[in-house]
């Protein structure tokens, strides 16, 4: 067969690949002539022809009773999940039910789809891994400055990559940022850990854990004092307000709280300000704190100061909204949206977080039954013990993937989906700044399974929402979405790199684009809803922090290399290429604990332990650990758990989290030493 292009959609960089089958399976190289990764391919898109060739994928629906399965037709699938969807809407409300979208689905149009089903069905209970994933983030920069910023990586000086660590995570992404430093951009990371891209960087500062806030506002503090800001930031709304909080406190103070050295921190201030225009991007060793938003709002804070002109304009291609997503019947609120409105209000979704107490206590309303499509929240979501509780109590539970996950076997019926070598999706980049569409096209069928369309158009026929679906097939909806793009299906289809260009709507230089067309370093929004309109430190602090019994501050799931959270460990190459779990730790604290390379250690949370074995990691500080998540035996999260939430977005805490760690056998003599006390 000939090699056809198509978008790699494991990850939100949506490389541009080709893909061609011969006798060893499916074979995947970069596509030269996408136009924006250029080439590029990464360990998992240049392996994912083993996940997609598996002979473990699921092949066929098939229905649970007890400990067995039996097989049945789709048409008694889709049959069946009708009938008990339509059942708790009967018996305990529509919001009693939940559409669940996990991350492989990614967050564009079947997530519309996803999400219009709900409201069609009538529940305000669309949930999706973004309760955990990036729009901690997104909220933060956009409520201060309107957007996320995107780099000009030919007009920035300097790019601060601050809790994330895209050497790993978006590799494509930091090739750019390494090409832009070989021209003499400066790189700084923010990162408790010396990771892969600290060790490309300028300068590293090895915060201590869940400290960030405190660095950021010592930041804007220096720039207040000591450099000259752009006269438009002065009437920003909340300057005057942010200046009072900042010299209200002292260097002192904020240093004391992050571990960095005086002398550090000038450098770092020198190289920032003297390198302006800057860019700032923020990842998940931030949003998942418990302190994580108002930290990430500090950090946002900084990020006109450093360049007032990215205006973080973002677009989207202009498709055609749904039809009939203007006559949803009326719905209760979602869960969540009680203890976390901003969340759940600007995303029109139920808060996740919400999910365990909502099966198990009724709380705020009882869930009944639930629809997963795309992800694997048993192992994913905090507290492995209250999530598999949650998810055996539910009357019903219909999950759709690939493989048969620990969440599938919790599942009623299970439903095989088809990887996205064989369906059709419209990928809109201009969420990360460029304006292209970009199209996922079957290009190495297999029939083992459906894809999420299908199965969701069938679904909404059965459920008598035929008007919100009205299309035969995906390319037909697309051909209407596109109409008002300047793009048509057919050229998307004939492209070389299965992308085109858009117009984008916004011109990016114009405006901030808050609700007072100001940055706000205060933000009203969310005085309104109760919260602290600036960053105070008060807001900046971890509930809980290190000391006994719990000594080590525990980052769960550091990204690896070959696996995208809990999938690939059973493809052969992703899997050979790290076939355990392992825990870093510093060499000296190791030393201080008797703990010796690749020996098994007992670690404990407040809530749980795991056993794990130690590997000895110079990169890690002396006072942290750190390990990956999505591990069946030995899960990250059976040490995180539902206490602590942030209080503004319900995003969970698993980094900065205490944490013991001892020998095994070591435990009944009580030994609980700390770090030294030196980072
Ligand atoms: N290979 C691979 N790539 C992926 C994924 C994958 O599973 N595998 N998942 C994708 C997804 S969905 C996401 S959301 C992204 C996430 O991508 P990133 O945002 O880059 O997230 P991580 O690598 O999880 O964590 C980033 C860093 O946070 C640091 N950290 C921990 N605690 C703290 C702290 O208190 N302060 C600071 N400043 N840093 C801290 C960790 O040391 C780590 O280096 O990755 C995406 N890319
Ligand atoms: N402790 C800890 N926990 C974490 C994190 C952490 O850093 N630490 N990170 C969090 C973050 S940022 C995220 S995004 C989540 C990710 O959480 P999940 O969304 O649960 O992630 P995956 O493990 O990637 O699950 C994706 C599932 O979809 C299936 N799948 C793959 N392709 C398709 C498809 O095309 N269709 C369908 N129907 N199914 C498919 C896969 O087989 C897999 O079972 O994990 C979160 N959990
Ligand atoms: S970076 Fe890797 S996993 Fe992500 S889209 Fe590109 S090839 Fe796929
Ligand atoms: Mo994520």
């Amino acid at each position: 067969m000939s090699e056809r292009p198509t978008l790699c959609r494991v990850c939100s960089e949506n490389c541009g690949i080709l893909v061609k089958r011969d006798r060893r399976g499916t074979r995947i190289r970069g596509n030269p002539d996408h136009p924006v990764s250029k080439g590029f391919l990464c360990f998992r898109g240049k392996n994912y022809g083993e996940v997609h060739d598996a002979n473990t994928r699921l092949d066929s629906p098939m229905v649970r009773s007890g400990s067995h399965w039996t097989k049945v037709s789709w048409e008694d699938a889709l049959g069946l999940l009708a009938e008990r969807l339509l059942d708790a809407r009967e018996r305990h409300g529509p919001q009693s039910v939940v559409f669940y979208k996990g991350e492989s689905l990614k967050h564009q149009e079947i997530a519309r789809y996803m999400q219009h089903l709900s409201f069609g069905f009538g529940t305000p209970n669309y949930v999706s891994v973004g309760s955990l994933c990036h729009h901690s983030s997104a909220f933060s920069h956009a409520l201060t400055y309107g957007g996320t910023a995107q780099p000009d990586l030919h007009r920035i000086r300097l790019a601060i990559l601050w809790g994330t660590n895209p050497a790993i995570s978006a590799p494509r992404t930091f090739l750019d940022l390494k090409k832009a430093a070989g021209r003499g951009m400066k790189l700084i990371v923010v990162d408790p850990s010396r990771t892969q891209s600290a060790s490309h960087a300028d300068l590293h500062l090895s915060v201590r854990p869940g400290s960030d806030g405190f660095l950021a506002l010592a930041f804007l503090k220096h720039a207040l004092e000591e450099e000259t800001v752009s006269p438009e930031l002065a009437s920003s709304d909340g300057w005057e307000e942010l200046n009072r909080l900042l010299r209200r406190v002292s260097f002192g103070s904020l240093l004391e709280e992050t571990g960095i050295e005086v002398e550090e921190f000038r450098n770092a201030a020198a190289m920032i300000f003297e390198n302006t225009p800057g860019w700032i991007s923020t990842g998940l060793g931030l949003e998942l704190q418990p302190n994580g938003f108002q930290s990430l709002r500090a950090i946002a804070c900084l990020q006109p100061v450093l360049d007032p002109r990215n205006r973080a304009a973002g677009f989207r291609a202009p498709l055609k909204p749904l039809p009939g997503s203007d006559r949803y019947p009326p719905m209760p609120p979602s869960i969540g949206s009680q203890r976390w409105p901003l969340y759940t209000g600007s995303l029109r979704e139920g808060q996740g977080m919400q999910l365990t107490r909502a099966i198990l206590r009724d709380d705020p309303y009882p869930v009944r039954a639930m629809l997963v499509a795309g992800g694997n929240p048993v192992l994913t979501f905090p507290g492995t013990r209250f999530q598999t509780a949650a998810y055996e109590k539910l009357d019903f539970l219909a999950v759709v993937d690939l493989f048969m996950t620990p969440t599938a076997r919790k599942a009623h019926l299970v439903l095989p989906a088809a990887t996205f070598l064989e369906t059709v999706e419209l990928h809109d980049y201009g969420v990360v700044g460029k304006p292209y569409l970009g199209l996922v096209q079957p290009v190495a069928p297999s029939n083992k399974g459906r894809p999420a369309w299908q199965w969701i158009f069938d679904l909404a026929r059965r459920l008598e929402l035929s008007a919100l679906f009205p299309w035969k097939d995906n390319r037909e909806a697309l051909m209407g979405a596109l109409s008002g793009t300047g793009v048509t299906l057919e050229d998307l289809e004939k492209s070389a790199s299965a992308v085109l260009p858009y117009s984008p709507e916004v011109s990016p230089e114009t405006t901030w684009r808050t609700r007072t067309g100001k940055v706000q370093f205060y933000s009203k929004e969310l005085a309104a809803l109760g919260y602290s309109g600036l960053p105070v430190p008060e807001d900046l602090r971890l509930p809980v922090s290190t000391g006994a019994p719990f000594p080590f501050w525990l980052s769960t799931g550091d990204r690896v290399l070959g696996f995208q959270h809990t999938q690939f460990r059973n493809a052969p190459t992703a899997g050979n290429l790290m076939k355990k779990p392992i825990l870093d730790i510093h060499p000296d604290s190791a030393a201080r604990l008797g703990v010796r390379d690749g020996e098994k250690v007992a670690v404990t949370s407040r809530y749980g332990r795991l056993e794990i074995r130690a590997a000895l990691c110079p990169e890690v500080r002396r006072d942290s650990l750190r390990m990956s998540h999505g591990w069946e035996s030995c899960n990250a999260n059976d040490l995180t758990d539902s206490e602590y939430f942030d209080p503004v977005t319900g995003f969970p805490w698993m980094r900065a989290l205490p944490v013991s760690v001892e020998k095994i056998g070591e435990r009944s003599r009580g030994r609980r030493d700390g770090p030294s006390p030196s980072k």
